[in-house]
């Protein structure tokens, strides 16, 4: 994995690799420059055959702030024609994120600590699993700007948490701490910030060295059965356990059932 960039640091550990955001004097709120370099690691982890998890996460006291504000302040006008330019064609990048987490056959962790805000708070909810340290606080924090939820939000946040809270988020912008995120469901685990580290690795360990394949094709049947008919889904279903049951993890699985000792997944 490339690992030279500005504002991310990357780092694997045999099959998991990690990436920080790093701007932690602004929250590790995202600039051009951080959001691209994020694109760029996420590509090459998804491609990358020795990467079997991805953890993302923040640098510092924060997991993120959102959008960096400080150049965003007026709409600007672009080069070459002088028009306004569009958040929405900006907005496009961030799809690229969130579409390249979800889309990667292995499992994205996020690991919350601190403040996760606005745009940082959706690509949290666009990773498989979430886990969050006691002290974390998350903020649909668009409306405080004027702005609605993007990066996916306004589809994902209700679908994890139920529409009234996802409304209750959006419009009274309130923070929801790590303990009640738990509660609610929208992270799977809140744990004392002193154990955060501890817990985000055995975690990652845990999916790393797992049947890689079937996780892909997990998630696969699960983010595609949200918008499928039960009728679609069972139809999936039967065409990805085709291909799960051609692996060679699981016919380990079974092996090491029959052989009572533990699988040795190798993810293919
Ligand atoms: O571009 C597009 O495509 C549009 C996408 C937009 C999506 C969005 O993300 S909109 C939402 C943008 N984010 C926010 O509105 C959050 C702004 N930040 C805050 O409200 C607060 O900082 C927090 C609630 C996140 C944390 O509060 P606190 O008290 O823990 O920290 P702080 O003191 O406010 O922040 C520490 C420093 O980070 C501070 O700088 P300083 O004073 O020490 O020099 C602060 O200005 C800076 N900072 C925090 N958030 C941002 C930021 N600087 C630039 N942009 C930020 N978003």
């Amino acid at each position: 994995m490339r690992t030279d960039f500005h504002h991310i640091l990357v780092q694997q550990e045999e099959r998991v690799v990690t990436i920080t955001m790093n701007r932690p004097e602004v929250l590790n709120a995202f600039n051009d420059l951080m959001l691209e370099e994020l694109t760029l690691a996420l590509e090459e982890a998804a491609r990358e055959e020795s990467v079997r998890c991805v953890v993302v996460t923040g640098a510092g006291r924060a997991f993120g702030a959102g959008q960096d504000l400080t150049n965003f302040v007026a709409p600007q006008k672009t080069a070459d024609d002088g028009e306004t330019a569009k958040i929405s064609v900006h907005l496009e990048k961030y799809h690229r994120v969130v579409q390249l987490m979800r889309n990667m056959p292995k499992p994205v962790i996020a690991a919350v600590r601190g403040v996760a805000a606005g745009i940082s708070c959706n690509i949290a909810l666009a990773c498989d699993i979430r886990i969050a340290a006691d002290n974390a606080r998350f903020i649909e924090a668009f409306a405080r700007i004027g702005l609605i939820p993007d990066g996916g939000g306004g589809y994902l946040l209700p679908r994890l948490i139920g529409l009234g809270r996802a409304l209750d988020m959006s419009l009274l912008t309130d923070e929801v701490s790590g303990p009640e995120a738990e509660r609610i469901g929208l992270v799977t685990k809140c744990v004392p910030v002193a154990e955060f580290e501890g817990a985000v690795a055995a975690l990652a360990k845990r999916l790393a060295d797992g049947p890689t394949r079937s996780y892909g094709l997990i998630k696969e049947l699960l983010y595609k059965s949200m918008d499928l008919s039960f009728q679609e889904s069972l139809a999936l279903e039967g065409q990805l356990q085709d291909s799960a049951r051609a692996t060679a993890d699981h016919k380990e699985g079974v092996n090491a059932f029959l052989q009572k000792r533990p699988a040795r997944y190798t993810g293919k």
